[in-house]
Order: structure tokens, then sequence, then C-alpha cells
């Protein structure tokens, strides 16, 4: 019998009528009113017309074979069961299983697609991208044990691509980058025995044992849930990081602008959307070809104006200041402005919707990858080898626009300025100093309580919540209570559109935490880039366990994880790499389980008392943040680092001075 409690999702049948309710975002939402009064059809008004399916919310159906589908759910989920007697966990289990999957394949085939790039420039083929950051490129090949000295940059790296490779197709033994994996927290997963092979295997096998009449046991379903999680944070995630840094340089901190006010009336204005971050130097490339910025003028345009969006755009805007106009719900507003003459897109988090709306105010809408074709747009294939057929017919088609631009153009003028690209190189420099960078700054301002911790608060934003919202409240909350935030993907991007990437945004920060920031100068808030370089994170925690003083394995750190408005399974698959490596992991909106159930409780209980870190949810951003000091505060004391010190609660005036800021 389940425990009666309330399930895990947010009740939300009819989206608020007013703009102001669906959004934080002052720029989104002035696109929602055009696009109203333009008749223009968003996810907002989808969603109005979808009420989520309460049993599907909860992952009480199955639909993996044809005697079903089977809908288990009911006051007590135990009374029935599937057709074939797959139990409510059985079935929680697999579907779980299943969006960890789907969400470690797509960092994963991402990451096998950066691997390729970068066997095609050691091996000579690909001449369009090089090798940028050697420093970097010795920096990881050491990690995994390859010599390095006295050695030609191009044979390490033949080395580093053959080794690297073998994240993907191992079919025995551990992942490279297990080698970075605190031993304490190595020993567990050898313990539970979910090291990760290779990420194909693992992906592989999670499929299979999901299948009908496989796996039928939860905790055993969650141990491949789990090795399979890990193959993407410590395996294709943390290798589509270091191979773009290679290729593209390791992010250092950059001034760069966020909002839709980016995009200028009069220039040609690109919108890149998507993952992949060669499409994007390529495009970067492109518009700085002299022939295309003269076409561009020709058509009476004063340049070309080259903008973000979502994640690969999160990395431009680490690596080289690109503007970024929004994070995954402004991707339809930002076409309402009128002003954009070509979106590019590669992968994931593409909305079909975009397509309507692009064909509305005669923007091209471009697809690019061969594993993401959209019906009814414009697909122009890119190809690493040669990348400029690809990027300058983008470019051209982007100025013709221009020239026959019809659509109104309103643009809403609003800049953020913020400081991004806090790689996990760099926090190591700023904190140490160049002669001695290392994590025992961080350490021990956490050990004397001037920080009380470390929250990583990341993942997308949700037509379901007020968007940016929950994030911002969330951060603002935990900043004041001396946490350090770091951030990766669409949080970071509602983050820097509330002014909180700023050192000057130490003022809302609590004394202690505002005291670092004031000596290092460095925000309270540090955006890390995509979410691919949630991976920063990991190496992060890594290198405070080993800096010592913080206990022996991540699970002892007083850290904490949060994606509150999180929507695809990427979420699902990095949620459970952090839960995996230790990581104590709130969520928002809405949690796939049946509250109550024993899988319920294995995720959020029965792990951590296998030495790894446990799965939370609450809907409201307070909540999460005293959930997640309170789980700060319990590994202080665990470590024997706890001062008395009261949580401050923001009263109503603090929030009103925080609004206004
Ligand atoms: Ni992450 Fe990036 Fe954004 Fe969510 Fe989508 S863009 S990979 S999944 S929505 S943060
Ligand atoms: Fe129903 Fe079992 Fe088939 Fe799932 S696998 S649909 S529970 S019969």
């Amino acid at each position: 019998m389940a425990d009666k409690e309330k399930p895990l999702i947010a009740k939300k049948e009819k989206l608020p009528t007013n703009i102001r309710d669906l959004t934080i975002c002052e720029a989104t939402a002035q696109m929602i009113e055009r696009a109203r009064r333009d008749g223009v059809e968003t996810t907002w008004d989808r969603a109005d017309n979808m009420k989520p399916c309460p049993i599907g919310a909860q992952s009480a159906c199955c639909r993996m074979c044809s005697m079903g589908p089977c809908r288990v759910a009911g006051k007590d989920p135990y009374e029935k069961t599937g057709v074939c007697g797959a139990t409510i966990d059985t079935i929680q289990a697999r579907n779980f299983a299943r969006m960890v999957a789907a969400g470690s394949a797509a960092h994963t085939d991402h990451g096998m697609g950066m691997v390729d790039l970068f066997r095609g420039v050691v091996d000579g083929k690909i001449t369009d991208y090089k090798i940028k950051d050697v420093l970097k490129l010795e920096a990881v090949a050491k990690s995994v044990g390859i010599e390095t000295e006295g050695r030609e940059t191009m044979d390490v790296a033949r080395d580093l691509c053959k080794e690297l490779e073998r994240t993907y197709t191992q079919v025995e033994g551990e992942i490279p980058f297990a080698k970075r994996v605190p031993e304490k927290t190595l020993e567990v997963w050898r313990k539970e025995g979910i090291v990760p092979r290779g990420a194909m295997r693992e992906i592989m096998e999670l499929m299979h044992r999901s299948h009908m009449g496989v796996d039928q046991d939860y905790e055993n379903i969650t141990r491949q849930i789990s090795r399979t999680a890990l193959a993407d944070g410590w395996g294709g995630s943390m290798v589509t990081t270091e191979i773009s840094d290679i290729l593209f340089g390791t992010p250092t901190p950059v001034v760069a602008d966020v909002n839709m006010g980016v995009l200028k009336e009069d220039q040609v204005n690109i919108i890149i959307h998507g993952h992949e971050p060669n499409l994007f130097e390529s495009v970067l490339a492109s518009v700085n070809e002299p022939t295309l910025i003269a076409a561009a003028k020709a058509a009476g345009a004063k340049g070309i104006n080259l903008v973000g969006m979502c994640c690969s755009g999160a990395e431009m805007l680490s690596r080289h200041g690109i503007p970024h106009a929004g994070n995954f719900m402004s991707t339809e507003a930002v076409l309402c402005t009128g002003a954009i003459d070509a979106m590019a897109v590669d992968l994931q988090c593409i909305k079909q919707g975009l397509v309507k709306v692009a064909d509305c105010y005669g923007t091209p809408l471009i697809t690019t990858n061969s594993r993401c074709h959209i019906e009814g747009a414009t697909h122009i294939d890119f190809h690493e080898h040669s990348p400029k057929d690809c990027t300058d017919e983008i470019v051209i088609k982007a100025i013709t626009r221009f020239k026959n631009r019809k659509a109104v153009v309103e643009i809403p003028q609003i800049v953020n300025k913020g400081v991004h690209g806090f790689s996990y190189e760099y926090i190591n420099y700023m904190l140490g100093g160049s002669f001695r960078g290392s994590y025992r700054p961080l350490n021990d301002n956490i050990i004397n309580g001037r920080i009380r911790g470390v929250a990583g608060v990341v993942g997308c934003t949700n037509v379901r919540m007020k968007q940016d919202w929950v994030h911002v409240e969330l951060v603002k909350e935990l900043i004041k209570n001396d946490v350090l935030v770091l951030q990766t993907g669409c949080s970071q991007i509602a983050l820097a559109k509330a002014g909180l990437l700023t050192p000057e945004a130490a003022h809302l920060a609590g004394p202690g935490l505002a005291e670092v920031c004031e000596t290092v100068g460095m925000p309270p808030v540090l955006g890390l880039g995509s979410c691919v370089d949630n991976s920063r994170i990991l190496i992060a925690a890594s290198e405070m366990v080993r800096e010592g003083g913080l206990g022996t394995s991540i699970a002892d750190l007083p850290v904490a994880g949060a994606a509150p408005e999180w929507m695809s399974e990427k979420a699902i698959a990095i949620g459970q790499y952090f839960v995996a490596s230790g990581v104590y992991t709130v969520f928002g909106v809405s949690f796939p389980v049946v509250q109550g159930t024993k899988f319920q409780k294995h995720l959020f209980g029965g792990l951590e008392a296998k030495g790894m870190g446990k799965w939370d949810f609450a809907i409201d951003p307070h909540e999460i943040a005293q959930k997640m000091i309170a789980h700060i505060d319990k590994k202080r004391k665990a470590l024997g680092i706890d001062k008395a010190r009261e949580r401050v609660l923001m009263d109503m005036a603090d929030r009103q001075k925080l609004e206004v800021t």
C-alpha cells in the first residue's frame, strides 16, 4: 500500500490568463502579447489546450507491449498490476530507465560526433577546425594517463582521441574518466557494479532490460539506470566538454549581453539554436567573411548580427562572448520580433512549433543536422569536411530575407550584461592565483563558513511554470544564505536576464559569500556553459574532495543540485548521474513516479543509504532552497564544520528590494 500523499505534480490545468503570470522575462512577455495580437499560436496557447495526463505524469502506465497499454494508477497502485503481472514499481522503473536511456543517448551521440570531429582534425581529413587549446589537450591527456612530456601535439592528440573513443565503444572494463572519480565514490560504484563500461553498451543494455518481460526488479533496473547515467555524466557529456574546449578553447570569463535587446533592427540578425558548437563556430566564421559582410551592406544592412539561443548559444556566450537572446521558452517568442532573418537549428530542444511561427514572420527556419529534419523547414546539410557550404548559405538566406523584410520589426529593448565562462580550470586559477591554482581557497572558505556550500542550479525552462521565476527566486535565496551557485544551460540564461551574473550582484549575497566575491571580484553566480558542461560541476566536485578537508567522497560534500523547471529527458539523465555521483538533487514541475511507492522511496532515499546521493522534489523555489540548504547544513554537521548559523528567510521587504534590482 502506498502512502497517501499528494502526487508529485504541479496542479496546473489551465494557464494563468495574465501574460505577466506566464513568464518573468519581460521581452518574452512582450512577444507573447504580440503573438496574440498577430493571431500566432505559441507553446503557451497549446499548453492551455493540453491538460497534462495525470497518469502519465506519475509514470503509472506501461505501453511496452500490445497486451496493454496498462494503467495501474488509482488509490492504491499496488491493488492492480499490468496484464503481464508487472507491478507499479517495475512499470515506473522501466519508464524511468527509458528516459535516462534517451537523455544519455542525446548527450552521448552529441559527444560521439565531437570525437568524430576530433579524429578528423587529428588525421588531417578535416581542415576547417584546429586544435586551439594545447594546454587543455595536454591536461586531459595526462588525466587519463597519456604521456605528454616531449611529445608532438598531434601524437598526443591521436592517443587521446583513441582513448576517449573507448567512452563510447568499449564493451568491458571502465570508461577512461573513471580515473577522475574520487576513490571512495568509485568504490561505491564498484560495489554496486555500476561503473560504466562504454556508453553504447550501457544504453543498449538498459533498453534491453526495460523491454517487456526482462528485468522486473526495480532495484536491479535502477542499477543499470545509474550505470547508464554515469556513462553520460562522466562519459558522453564530459568527453563533449573536453573535446569542445580542446578544439574551440577553454572558456575564461567574458562580459557579454543577454536578452532580446541584442537584436539589431538595422542588421541582418541570425539566430543559431541547438546544441552542437561545431555548427555555431562555422557560422561565426561565415559572418566574418568579407564577401558576405559586403553582401549584407549591399542589401542595406549595417552588418551581420550573430546571436545564440539555448545550449550551443550558452557555449558560444561562454567561449566568445557571442550575445544570447534567450532560453528554451523564448525560442518562438524571439521569432515574433520579426527581426530574425534566419534561424538555423541543429538538434535537441527544437520545438516543432517554430515552423509555423517562423512562417508567420517570414523567417527562414533552417535545419542542418542529418539527425534532425523538421517538416516544413528548409534542410541544408552540415558536414564538418566542408562546413562553410552550409553556413555560408545560411548567411545568404538571411541577407535575402533582410532585403525583403516584410514583417514589422518590434525588438524588446532589454539587454543584460553579465560575466560568463567560468570553466573548472578558471575557478582553479581565480581562487588560487596563477602561481598556485587550486581549490584550496574554496575548500577553506567552506570550512571557515564564509561559503556555506555549493549548489548547481541548472536545466530547462518549462511552460508549466512561470518562466525563469523558479530559477531566479531559488538562486537569490541560495546566495543570500551564502551558497555559491554554479549554473549551466537555460537556467544560466534566466539568471543572466535577472542580472545576477555580475560581480555587483554580490550585494544580494549573504555576508560571507559577498566577502569572498568582493575579494576575488567574482559574481555569486557562476555561469559554466551548456548542459553537457554540467560535467564541469562533476570535475569541480571531485577536485573539492581531492583538495581535502571536506570528506572522502562526493556524497560527503556540502553541495546540492536542482533543475527546478526541467522538461527534457536529458534533465532526468543529468539528475540521475548527479545522484549516483553522490549529490542531493531536487527537481521541480513534476516527478515521474507515484508518491509512496517502493521505487520512489528507492530514488528518494534508498540510493543514499548505499553511499550515493538522493532525489527530492518540490515546486516552490523557497521550499527547494530550504531543502538544499538543510542538506548542505546536514553535510556540514557530519563534517564537523557546522557553526551555529541561522538560515536567512527573505521577508517581503527583501523580496521587493530584490525585484527592483
Ligand atoms: Ni539542457 Fe540545452 Fe535548455 Fe533544457 Fe534544452 S536547451 S541541453 S535540455 S531546455 S537546459
Ligand atoms: Fe501491460 Fe505488461 Fe505489456 Fe506493460 S508489458 S503493457 S504492463 S502487459
